[in-house]
């Protein structure tokens, strides 16, 4: 029996495995000498090889006839998806075609599709970090310098204080949760934000039930009190920040009464919040609660509180819980207005040009959800793991548009919501049958070595990606290991990492230089120093706010974990306050209506007293969930996934 070092597929701790093979993937154990998993897994990583084993795989490339798919040849379906690609640019010129990348592709399948539309003359690429963290690398690049964690979960034990704010890492960082018991055990305090009880929150010695979306208003609070009795960093404040002033002056009217009020959370909670980041040792960690509920500017007002504290280098800093196995990656890869090597302009691109000898555009892109859900142009998708007709809010929106489309490809496992309205389906191989590295939330960049071949004709997206670029006249490197050194060549934070280190599954292969903590001396940015940015609490507004989470044992559209047997694929209940329930005249097992502004769907009631009053609950696996959420975007185009007003009506 062969043994193989890979990565699990799910989330974005990035879990270390190795697969026992004979032929086949027979079992799947930890890789006991990673760093951050330490040989840990959690129950759907563990199953996580038994879906590329479904009776469904995609085995042949498949092209729509009507309306049902025939099999055709990949040389068939290639030769055509390029004429058809041809015809297009031609007529309404290459701004007309888009690729969008999901974030369990490996960094070089994701550095290759960008490569591919920019040689093309596109700048229409993005991924699916788009949608979860983007409002994080947004604040992070400009205030701190790199849009990624600034130090590493291993120090979390060894911090005074940890803040988590929306993101519950026993659902959905399960292996994490090993640093918060050691951490509790060395009498770190656990501080959580989030409306609800959280089995994360079970953890914390303070938890803030906040009113969605008011994180903004907590934060400048606590930040005015600081400022206020001097419990803030004046040194380091002094000599390695810039905007202070600006920014005291406008969090001196966030008074604590405020506060209170508008998050719902007692006075006396937010003081000791206060003073349990008044110290030196303090991580401060976030998710979708702040991404998908505030958006960027809910990111600016926890990375102040941080600059204002000192809380970087040894000291503490931020941990932002990125969310698929590579979206750390796809997020620094591929972007529509930024280039790999950095800004958009004319330097830049004739700086690529010498390394791919070709110019790209510098007229910058549409990100996939301007793409999908705002007026564009746009006549051919590409989608490379993603299934955004599920995944995506405003579903019936989404699907008009997909619909409109003279060319829809769809590169994935299985046929997916979103291949079924595909012109064109191309099997992809998954994971565990194809080589290439993943970048983690820690900033680890581990190789996923090839332990068996895929089903049927499936190939690995950057085969097929190879072969497209081929019909369309480019030769490009397809060999993962070639593509590795070439996205090193054009990606500054990637540039120092070897083949080596990020196939030694005990090496510290972080970047941008192995830290475990960045920012010890000075940040990332042009001056050196972290940026305040001081953001006002936007309007809260009234009614049911709906937000959409996730279950430990599923896993974003339930693709991959509907098909490990146990797992997934149940419709998701609405969870209601017993308060809520109460007024609502609703019981336990009740089928309602839940309507928004874009759509309604019928959910059983659960009552839940993990549940916050004036909030009700669902889980994002359920396909139905997107018809009812919003598409209102924030300043990065990130969905306001996590706040949308909704009634909620008994059927009869
Ligand atoms: N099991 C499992 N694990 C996963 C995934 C999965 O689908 N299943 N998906 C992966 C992906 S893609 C991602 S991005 C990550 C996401 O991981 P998380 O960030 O944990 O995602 P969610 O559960 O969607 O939302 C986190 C929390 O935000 C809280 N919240 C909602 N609104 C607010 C608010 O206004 N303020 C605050 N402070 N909190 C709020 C919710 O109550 C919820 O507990 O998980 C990854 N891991
Ligand atoms: N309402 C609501 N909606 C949400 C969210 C929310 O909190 N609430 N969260 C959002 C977030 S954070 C995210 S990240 C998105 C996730 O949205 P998506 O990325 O669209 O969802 P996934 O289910 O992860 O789909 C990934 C697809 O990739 C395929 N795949 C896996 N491996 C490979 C491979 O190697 N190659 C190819 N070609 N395909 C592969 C899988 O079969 C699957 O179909 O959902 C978003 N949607
Ligand atoms: S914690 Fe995440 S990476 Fe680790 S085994 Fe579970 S799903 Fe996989
Ligand atoms: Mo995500």
């Amino acid at each position: 029996m062969q043994v193989v070092k890979s990565v699990c597929p799910f989330c974005g701790v990035g879990c270390g495995v190795e697969l026992y093979v004979n032929s086949r993937v027979l079992r799947l154990s930890p890789a006991r000498e990673h760093p951050v998993s330490r040989g840990h897994l959690c129950g759907k990583g563990t199953l996580s090889y038994e879906a590329t084993y479904s009776w469904d795989r995609l085995t042949s490339p498949l092209k729509r006839v009507k309306d049902t798919f025939v099999r055709v040849s990949w040389e068939e379906a290639i030769r055509e998806i390029a004429e058809k690609l041809k015809e297009i640019t031609k007529t309404y010129g290459p701004e007309a075609v888009a690729f969008y990348g999901g974030c369990q592709n490996t960094l070089e399948e994701t550095y290759l599709m960008q490569k591919v539309a920019r040689a093309l003359g596109t700048n229409n690429v993005d991924s699916c970090a788009r949608v979860c963290h983007e409002p994080s690398a947004m604040a992070l690049k400009e205030m701190l310098g790199i849009g990624a964690s600034s130090i590493s979960a291993e120090m979390i034990p060894l911090m005074k204080t940890l803040v988590i704010v929306g993101e519950s890492i026993t659902e959905s960082h399960p292996v994490l949760s090993q640093y918060l018991t050691e951490a509790r055990q060395r009498g770190t305090k656990i501080v959580v934000v989030d409306p609800r009880t959280t089995g994360t929150a079970k953890f914390a010695d303070l938890h803030l039930s906040v009113r969605p979306g008011t994180d903004v208003a907590l934060f400048n609070a606590v930040a005015n009190y600081l400022i206020k009795n001097s419990l803030y960093d004046r040194e380091f404040v002094e000599k390695r920040t810039e905007g202070f002033p600006e920014y005291a002056k406008g969090v001196s009217k966030y008074a604590l009464e405020y506060a209170e009020e508008v998050t719902g959370v007692e006075r006396e909670k937010i003081e000791e919040f206060a003073r349990l980041i008044s110290v030196k040792g303090v991580i401060f960690s976030w998710g979708l609660g702040l991404t998908q509920s505030s958006g960027v500017d809910g990111v600016r007002a926890l990375i102040d509180l941080a600059l204002l504290t000192g809380n970087f280098g040894r000291y503490g800093g931020v941990i932002v819980y990125r969310g698929q196995t590579n979206v750390q990656g796809s997020g620094d890869l591929v972007k529509p207005n930024v280039f790999p090597i950095g800004p958009m302009n004319e330097e830049n691109a004739e700086k690529l040009a010498k390394v791919w000898d070709f110019k790209p555009p510098t007229k910058p892109g549409l990100t996939v959800t301007e793409a999908l859900l705002r007026d564009n142009d746009i006549r051919a998708m590409f989608f490379m793991g993603f299934n955004p007709l599920a995944s995506m809010p405003n579903r019936r929106k989404v699907e008009e548009r997909l619909r409109k489309l003279d060319l829809l490809v769809v590169m994935d496992a299985f046929m997916t919501d979103t291949a079924s309205l595909a012109h064109y389906v191309l099997p992809s191989a998954v994971w565990t049958e194809k080589e290439g590295s993943v970048t983690n939330l820690d900033r680890l960049v581990k190789w996923r070595f090839k332990a068996v071949d895929p089903p049927g004709e499936a190939k690995p997206d950057y085969e097929i990606l190879g072969m497209l670029a081929r019909e369309l006249g480019f030769n490009f490197a397809t060999d993962p290991k070639l593509l590795f050194e070439d996205m090193k060549k054009v990606t500054p934070i990637y540039s120092n990492l070897t083949l080596d280190s990020i196939m030694d599954y005990s090496a510290n292969s972080r970047y941008p230089n192995g830290e475990l903590y960045l920012y010890e001396e000075k940040f990332h940015t042009p001056s050196g120093k972290g940026k305040f940015e001081f953001r006002e609490q936007r309007e809260v507004k009234k009614g049911y706010v709906l937000l959409t989470v996730r279950n430990v044992t599923r896993y974003n559209t339930d693709v991959l974990t509907g098909r490990i047997p146990g797992f997934g694929m149940y419709e998701s209940p609405l969870l209601v306050n017993p308060s809520d329930a109460k007024g609502l005249g609703l019981r336990d097992g009740d089928e309602v209506i839940v309507s928004s502004e874009c759509g309604s769907v019928r959910a059983k009631v659960r009552v839940s007293s993990e549940v916050l009053n004036s909030t009700v609950v669902m889980y994002m696996h359920d396909k139905k969930v997107n018809y009812v959420v919003c598409d209102e975007l924030d300043e990065s185009k990130a969905p306001r996934y996590k706040y949308t007003v909704v009634e909620i009506r008994k059927k009869v």
